[in-house]
């Protein structure tokens, strides 16, 4: 029996991916390692740090800056970021979310959000879907990224849901992953050869129904 269902933000119910692009790019010209939109694809659902640390090894400057200088560059990016986030109305919801979040309430089955994003809270309130929310997992208590499963065990922790009655819903690799890894079923949206891991793949946000999803669960 479903009990819960988790969501990943970036890219399940919003689109801030374009955003966390722009900004890196920016301080990636910034630092002459400029980058496109498929090397991009490699920092979805990853922590900050890392993000930085995987562009900074794409351009050959891991060792080159000390731990200061770093963190000086991520903090550069998330004020670009915040900037961009400022933008953010309920008209960036991605089809259908809203519309799923309402079905999986009325069905009393608990929502929570899984995200690595520090910006979750500030994201979920401009987009005016606070209130869906049983429970939300501050980033920044979150030791390990995806694909560790950490956010998605401390998610229904929090809702004091058992693992296995949880559903996981994510659009990036690392994700699903960590999805499996807690022990969950895991919804995949996006591009079903990418996200073969999951139980179940929707190609976009406005094909994730709960009745398809209770189906496959119980099979
Ligand atoms: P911040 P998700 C992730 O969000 C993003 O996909 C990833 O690109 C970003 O670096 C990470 O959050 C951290 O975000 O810098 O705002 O703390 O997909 O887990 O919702
Ligand atoms: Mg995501």
């Amino acid at each position: 029996e479903i009990k819960a269902i988790i969501f990943d933000l970036d890219g399940v119910i919003t689109d801030t991916a374009e955003y966390h692009y722009l900004a890196w790019k920016q301080l990636g010209e910034e630092l002459g390692i400029p980058f496109d939109r498929t090397f991009n694809e490699q920092l979805k659902g990853v922590s900050r740090m890392e993000s930085l640390e995987r562009i900074l090894a794409y351009g050959n400057k891991s060792n080159v800056y000390t731990m200061e200088e770093k963190e000086q560059f991520a903090e550069k990016k998330n004020e670009m970021y915040k900037q961009l986030i400022q933008k953010i109305t309920p008209k960036d919801l991605l089809p259908g979310i809203e519309n799923f979040m309402r079905e999986i309430k009325e069905n009393g089955i608990k929502i929570g959000l899984a995200s690595a994003s520090k910006n979750a809270f500030t994201v979920i309130e401009r987009l005016g879907v606070g209130h869906y929310f049983d429970t939300i997992v501050d980033a920044a208590t979150v030791k390990n990224s995806k694909p560790d499963p950490e956010v998605f065990l401390k998610a229904a922790d929090q809702l004091n849901v058992p693992y296995e009655n949880c559903v996981g819903v994510e659009d990036a690799q690392a994700g699903v992953e960590a999805i499996k890894r807690a022990g969950m079923f895991a919804v995949g949206v996006g591009n079903a050869e990418q996200l073969a891991r999951a139980d179940l793949v929707v190609s976009c946000t406005s094909d994730l129904k709960l009745d398809d999803i209770k189906r496959a669960f119980s099979e």
